[in-house]
């Protein structure tokens, strides 16, 4: 055996990933697939790689050096079971099986007390970037066990992105962890975008900006506090031209956002949990009632404000993108604290010691959602580790404190030109919703117990108490 490290499945994923790992001092990378014509072609496509070609799983496991250490790339799901059941009838007690697909987190969980009841290790390993990241430089978010770890980290750590120095990986919790915080990732990753996305909508329809225009302002937000990969490349698709048509190509592409799971995992999660993830659940909303083509023909016709009130001349456009900017910036603090709510709650729910300052940074570069931003969090939790929500931490408090008039102005705005904000309007509840000294919730407490003697307890007294609504309604204990 040659092999330090192999690589199972080789489409896009895992060519690109095992030709990075090919490409690090040290490396000697062995690589197989179901089907042997992707492994002729990686081969013959990069001889400079020196892969070690395998053509069944025996063979494969044969030429890895022990212990083992295997990286499954194929599709998520069924196939992942498949890979991992041949490869634990290879493997020996101490050897690595990493799936570094995008498995959902409890199948990660199931996974693992299955294959180290063999005493095989199973690392569950998320793998942030698309293909570009996987060639380049991915965010890696693995799970398992830290004996796992110590063989397997410095192979990640040489294939990672790189951010102001350090590598975009870490050891993130047990079992499932890294494939949990890899799917809030990509729900914040869908939030992000649909905030972005209503801002656009704003600048196009209430101020009757040209998507030419929204580029500049765009690329001119991305000097600032909002500087991310999201907000550069939304500059660049808004100044892109269709060689078709001559039009601006968001013009031409139909508006029917495509969705593969990942964020309603995040916001089934989010339920699961009892974590108000409402950013994320609105951005999979907006896409889900985007794609509704029926019933959105059926809507055309109803009635919007009665002054129609789209691309009606606002008096100061240049404070409304100014407000446009801020609280697309309160609205990005707040769906990034819901995010951070889950893994907080994901790590108390499941028995995980998640640093959520490690997961912001390792977030700062090769991945969607990578951004200077990301530093704040990571200080945030680094100058208090047990910080409870992000909200309150000086820099954020900061930039809501200065964002929430522009936000609320930006949210009235869009209610009374009928464009609609569920993330802008999610987040700003969410926000209301916290620094409320008093919810309705009480009033909601009242009902459940008076349809369903649901009790309720008191603001003055201990216990548990329900009113005998149907009888003389008369307060009695419920302890
Ligand atoms: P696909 O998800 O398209 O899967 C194709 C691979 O799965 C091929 O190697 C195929 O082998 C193999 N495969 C299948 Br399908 N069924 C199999 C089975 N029963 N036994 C063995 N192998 C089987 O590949 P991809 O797009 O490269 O993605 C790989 C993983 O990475 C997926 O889990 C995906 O969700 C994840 N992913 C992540 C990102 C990201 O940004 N992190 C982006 C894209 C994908 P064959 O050649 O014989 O058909």
């Amino acid at each position: 055996p040659t092999a330090n490290i192999g690589v199972v499945g080789l489409a896009v994923m895992g060519s690109n990933l095992a030709r990075n790992l090919a490409s690090r001092e040290g490396n000697t990378v062995a690589v197989t697939n179901r089907t042997d014509a992707k492994v002729d072609r990686l081969v013959a496509d990069h001889p400079e790689a020196g892969f070690v070609a395998s053509y069944s799983i025996a063979d494969f496991a044969a030429s890895l050096t022990t212990p083992r250490t295997a990286i499954i790339m194929v599709q998520a799901g069924a196939a992942t079971d498949a890979v991992i059941d041949e490869l634990c009838e290879v493997f020996e007690p101490g050897d690595i099986i990493v799936d570094g697909g995008n498995a959902l987190f409890t199948d990660t969980i199931r996974r693992e007390a299955k294959v180290s009841a063999l005493g095989i290790n199973f690392v569950g390993c998320g793998i942030s970037g698309g293909e570009e990241g996987a060639l380049h430089g991915p965010s890696l978010m693995p799970g398992g066990t830290p004996e796992a770890y110590a063989t397997l980290g410095p192979i990640l750590e040489s294939i990672a992105a790189v951010a102001q120095g350090e590598p975009c990986v870490t050891h993130v919790g047990t079992d499932g962890a890294g494939h949990f915080v890899k799917m809030v990732h990509n729900g914040i990753e869908y939030a992000d975008m649909q905030l972005i996305g209503e801002a656009y909508d704003l600048l196009r329809r209430v101020l009757g900006h040209t998507p030419a225009q929204c580029a500049d302002i765009f690329a001119e937000w991305n000097t600032g506090d909002l500087e991310s990969y999201l907000i550069e490349i939304t500059a660049e698709v808004l100044r892109h031209t269709d060689a078709a048509t001559g039009k601006p190509l968001v013009d031409v592409v139909v508006d029917a956002a495509g969705a593969k799971g990942t964020g309603s995992w995040t916001v089934k999660s989010g339920l699961d949990l009892g974590v108000p993830v409402s950013g994320i659940a609105e951005a999979v909303f907006a896409r889900s009632l985007s794609s509704q083509s029926d019933v959105r023909a059926a809507c055309a016709d109803l009635p919007g404000p009665a002054a129609d009130s789209e691309g009606a001349a606002v008096e100061d456009p240049a404070r409304l993108v100014e407000d446009v900017r801020l609280a697309l910036y309160a609205s990005k603090v707040i769906a990034y604290a819901q995010g951070f709510d889950e893994i907080t709650a994901g790590a108390v729910a499941h028995g995980w010691d998640i640093d959520r300052g490690e997961v912001a940074r390792i977030w700062r570069a090769g991945c969607i959602i990578r951004a200077q931003f990301l530093d704040r969090i990571t200080e945030a939790y680094r100058d208090d580790p047990q910080l409870v929500t992000l909200l309150t931490s000086p820099v954020f408090l900061q930039a809501l404190t200065d964002a929430q008039d522009a936000w609320r102005r930006v949210v009235s705005v869009a209610v009374a030109a009928g464009v609609p904000v569920p993330g802008f309007s999610a987040a700003l509840a969410h926000y209301d919703g916290l620094r409320s000294d008093r919810l309705p919730a009480a009033l909601i407490q009242g009902q459940r117990d008076f349809f369903g003697a649901h009790t309720y307890r008191r603001t003055d007294r201990d216990g548990v108490f329900h009113t005998l609504w149907s009888g003389d309604r008369s307060e009695v204990s419920a302890d």
